[in-house]
């Protein structure tokens, strides 16, 4: 079991000013940033990222919504982050996230679904890996 997990602020949310409430509730939740960046991805990039997506049909949507607009990527850590990340955003699809989870209260659709969190203890490290160097991380 790891202690961190990677995240994105997604187009969506960083769109509607959703993102000081986001990381409010991911601070208050434990989670301590090791990392973090505003940035933007090109749609190269969104493609490398969600690259394991490639073959599925809502891969070309995903790397145009991903590439549409800033997000935010970053580092957490806190003890089981990986799996008590994925209970604070709720389920991918917002309609059927429980109440109180970040994708309930701020997400719109399966697609456009505010934020990211990492699956595994290993998709956190190689997710953490494509946005930061060692010496971004502390
Ligand atoms: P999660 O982000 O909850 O791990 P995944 O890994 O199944 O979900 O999907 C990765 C991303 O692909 C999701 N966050 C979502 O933005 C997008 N996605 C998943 N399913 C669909 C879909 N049916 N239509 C459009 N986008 C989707």
């Amino acid at each position: 079991m790891s202690n961190r997990t990677f995240t994105m602020i997604k187009p969506d949310a960083t769109a509607k000013g959703y993102t000081g409430a986001i990381l409010d509730m991911i601070i208050k939740a434990g989670f301590t940033v090791k990392a973090m960046k505003w940035t933007k991805l090109s749609t190269e990039q969104a493609g490398l990222f969600y690259d394991i997506h490639r073959e599925r049909p809502f891969f070309g949507e995903l790397v145009d919504f991903m590439s549409s607009g800033p997000i935010v990527a970053a580092v957490l850590e806190k003890d089981n982050a990986v799996a008590d990340f994925r209970k604070l955003i709720g389920a991918t699809n917002p309609a059927q996230a429980e109440e109180g989870t970040i994708r309930k209260l701020y997400a719109a659709s399966v697609g456009e679904n505010a934020v990211h969190g990492s699956d595994s203890d290993e998709n956190a490290a190689i997710e953490s890996d494509f946005f930061f160097s060692r010496l971004e991380r502390f």
